[in-house]
């Protein structure tokens, strides 16, 4: 069975829908430290867990016969600048519980999520490379990439087969995420259709490497099912789908809502966003297994505003 930790997060909501879907929902035990959406809640079995709480994840992993973890709870970068020690305890204890019941062999594969927050502004803007120089300055950058390197470690080590990507900025319409630098890509599609106006706190030239959750679900996915020969990075895959700043969504957004403005009031989360590149190389993926994206901005904007209208499931 497949326990996803941090189910009611902005991925871990999708990740256990699409699961479920995949699987069975009876097979996808979804758990978070609060409980979700209906739809979250009525479609499986689901646990309050605490993630940095190791004798209660054994008793769940032990009672619903778990050999699959997708590790999705973890403070985002925004906040864990204003909690640092909360956010490290966090994103790191978690890690090791779920590394260590793998090592003893009591589950037997691990998703992690890493992100581009690993790479720091003295990695190359443009393209930046699976393996390059990564001197992240935000906590959370620094906690995925000790998060990035205990998971070699312990594959290397102790044969852990634990699979990891650096997603991007997600954009999505089901879940809205928390805390993030990248959230203004979500809420501005939100701001459109309420008021028709959007105070973005991020400069409008600020380039980020972005995408569309089905893309970032589908990724997870094909990666999970990837015979292990095939898979060449144990640390974790850099993963490419666009780049975009908010003046491009912005006008992307004018086109359908024409009198939509934005005025850019930039904050404590620009400085965090100059620190990253703005364009990925993912070459490695692509080459790995195959990955490739499906939603360029135009269709993500259609996605955003057509499910964001009239909320379908939401
Ligand atoms: C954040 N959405 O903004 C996350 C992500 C690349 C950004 O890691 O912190």
């Amino acid at each position: 069975n497949i326990l996803i930790i941090g189910a009611c997060g902005q991925i871990g909501n999708e990740l256990t829908l699409a699961l479920r879907h995949r699987y069975g929902n009876e097979r996808v035990i979804a758990s978070d430290i609060r409980e979700g959406s209906e739809n979250l809640m009525d479609s499986g079995p689901f646990e309050l867990l605490d993630a940095t709480n190791h004798d209660a994840l054994e008793e769940v992993v032990a009672h619903y016969e778990i050999d699959e973890v997708y590790l999705m709870a973890a403070m985002l970068s925004a906040t864990a600048e204003k909690f640092p020690m909360r956010a490290w305890n966090l994103n790191m204890g978690s890690l090791f519980h779920v590394l260590n019941l793998a090592k003893e062999k009591k589950i037997n594969k691990v998703f992690w999520p890493s992100s581009i927050a690993v790479f720091g502004s003295t990695t190359q803007k443009e393209g930046a490379p699976q393996s390059t120089m990564m001197e992240p300055n935000t906590v959370y950058g620094i906690s995925k990439l000790a998060g990035e390197r205990w998971c070699a470690y312990y594959y290397e080590k102790y044969g852990v087969d634990v699979r990891s990507v650096r997603y991007p900025g997600l954009i999505s319409w089901k879940t809205l995420p928390g805390g993030g630098t990248t959230d203004y890509a979500v809420e501005i599609y939100h701001r459109a259709l309420a008021d028709k106006k959007y105070t973005c706190f991020l400069k409008e030239d600020t380039r980020l490497p972005m995408m569309f959750m089905d893309d970032a679900i589908r990724a997870t996915m094909e990666l999970m099912d990837c015979n292990p020969k095939n898979l060449h990075i144990h640390s974790s895959y850099n993963l490419s789908a666009m780049s975009l700043c908010p003046r491009e969504i912005a006008s992307n957004i004018q086109k359908y809502i024409r009198d939509f403005e934005v005025v850019y009031r930039p904050d404590f989360r620009q400085t965090i966003a100059d620190s990253w590149p703005s364009s990925i190389d993912d070459f490695q993926a692509r080459n790995d297994w195959g990955w490739k994206p499906e939603f360029d901005m135009e269709r993500t904007t259609k996605e955003m505003l057509a499910h964001l209208k009239n909320p379908t499931n939401k």
